[in-house]
């Protein structure tokens, strides 16, 4: 475990990514921000940065006074605490980008006396000096991570504080349950329990905080779904036109197609967005016996990505009949997430659907022309439905996206469950008190309203540093 950050320490890093780029920002953090900056950084009107007032940007040099060394020019933004992002004095210099000046400047603010942040730490303050919660900050990871507008926009309300908010008022109504549990059994002599009506009272706030969990829970699989991307593995045997159907679903000539059988000796790997969610496409050999070292390590590859596939296009030629080499695939597919692709239309239908459908009957038959891009379109549109599993997603709602949100919500929800149902068994008050508090404990890992030092040292470490 690493030893516990000193919240007194003035914190330096450099905000933007290291490399060629028009500017590059440098940010201070902490109670002697101002101060260091006031030993670097010269005003056009000198001007001393310790006066400048909040929300204000200056024009001037940023210099080692010791050599009289003008390292860059450089606009000065000063937020003063309480309104900044970590609501301690926050000074972001902004010089040119490259990595010369901006290294040069976080080494002076290090020489005058600042701390090079930790990863996440300017965030991490943000949560610990109660700017945001937890799930807040979290989302801020997802934010710079994003990868599609519909998952920024999750993780944006997040960010907003809807979750938090949702969050809260689940924890309120368990709360009220639990504040009443306590009363009766602290207090049996007032009799509350000769009437009936309070076991009806509680046993409705607890279900709809459990549904109101639960609500989450589905919504989660969207959410998980935006942020991770689907997995789509295209298999089947030699030529069938695996490639070409990657090529069209990328929309690039990414692989090499060609009408010799065993043209594709790798996986090849992808993402495409189809209609805003993110797909990892694999392509696979189409090999089944391999010849050479080469071919073995290619098919052990090619099982492995189906094995690990949220969905596999099965392709097939549909201008001929099923082939013995088809068949030899089918088990290695069988009880996936399955989509039978009949490629190849343009050149006549001659496979067997119906003895496909006998064999496969869960799974989807879509017949397309890698050629002539027949029928493409309705695969996409097949593939997005698969994924939703037919329901529209409503992006602006709250989408738990986050492993260890779910984690806790599942937990949370058990531990709800298992109250119903020690309240419909009439069990001892106590234990119900307790599994009560078991969820509400379960939401306050989340908010990080209740989590452990080693947790969020672990969550902090997957920031970027000067985040
Ligand atoms: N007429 C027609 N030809 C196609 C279609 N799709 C692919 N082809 C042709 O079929 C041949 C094989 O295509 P590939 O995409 O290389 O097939 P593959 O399944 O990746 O083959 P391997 O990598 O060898 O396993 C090429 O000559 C393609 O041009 C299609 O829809 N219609
Ligand atoms: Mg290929």
């Amino acid at each position: 475990m690493s030893p516990p950050l000193n919240l007194d320490d003035t914190i330096v890093a450099i905000s933007t990514p290291l490399g060629q780029g028009g500017i590059g920002v440098v940010r201070l953090s902490g109670t002697m921000a101002l101060a260091i900056t006031d030993q670097m950084f010269i005003a056009r009107d000198r001007t001393r940065p310790s006066t400048f007032k909040s929300f204000t940007v200056h024009y001037g040099d940023v210099v080692r006074k010791s050599s009289g060394q003008v390292i860059d020019e450089a606009l000065l933004t000063l937020m003063r605490a309480p309104k900044s992002y970590t609501k301690e004095d926050v000074v972001e210099m902004s010089v040119h980008g490259g990595i010369v000046s901006v290294r040069a400047t976080l080494e002076l603010a290090v020489d005058l006396g600042a701390r090079p942040a930790e990863p996440g730490e300017f965030t991490k303050r943000a949560f610990l000096n109660g700017r945001i919660d937890l799930a807040q900050a979290e989302a801020v990871l997802d934010l710079i991570s994003s990868r599609t507008e519909a998952f920024l926009r999750v993780s944006t309300s997040q960010l907003k504080g809807e979750l938090s908010r949702k969050l809260e008022k689940i924890r309120e109504q368990l709360l009220g349950v639990y504040v009443t549990l306590e009363a009766i059994v602290n207090f049996p002599e007032d009799d509350i329990d000769t009437d009936k009506q309070w076991v009806a009272l509680l046993g409705e706030g607890i279900e709809r905080a459990k549904e109101d969990i639960g609500t989450l829970l589905i919504n989660s699989d969207h959410g998980r779904i935006l942020k991770e991307g689907i997995k789509v593995v295209l298999c089947g045997r030699p030529n069938v036109g695996k490639s070409s159907l990657l090529n069209v679903l990328l929309r690039q000539p990414r692989a090499i197609v060609s009408p010799i059988a065993g043209t594709t000796r790798d996986t090849i790997e992808e993402t495409a967005h189809i209609q805003g969610i993110p797909f990892q496409l694999v392509d696979t050999a189409g090999v089944l016996e391999s010849r050479d070292l080469i071919e073995a390590e290619a098919v052990r590859r090619s099982r492995l990505h189906v094995q690990m596939a949220d969905l596999v296009l099965f392709v097939l030629d549909a201008s001929a009949p099923l082939h013995s080499d088809d068949e030899q695939l089918f088990d290695l597919v069988r009880g996936k997430n399955l989509f039978m692709v009949l490629n190849k239309y343009d050149l006549g239908h001659n496979i067997d659907k119906h003895k496909l459908k006998i064999i496969f009957p869960d799974a989807k038959i879509v017949c397309v022309s890698a050629l002539t891009k027949e029928g493409i379109p309705q695969l996409e549109q097949a593939i997005v439905e698969h994924v939703w599993h037919g329901k529209t997603v409503d992006t602006e709602g709250i989408l738990v996206s986050n492993a260890r949100h779910i984690r806790a919500l599942r937990e949370a929800l058990e531990a709800v469950t298992k109250t119903q149902e020690s309240l419909k068994e009439r069990l001892s008050l106590e234990f119900v008190s307790e599994e009560i508090k078991r969820a509400i404990n379960s939401l306050d890992t989340i908010t990080g309203r209740d989590i452990d030092n080693d947790l969020l040292e672990q969550i902090f470490a997957q920031f970027c540093i000067g985040k």
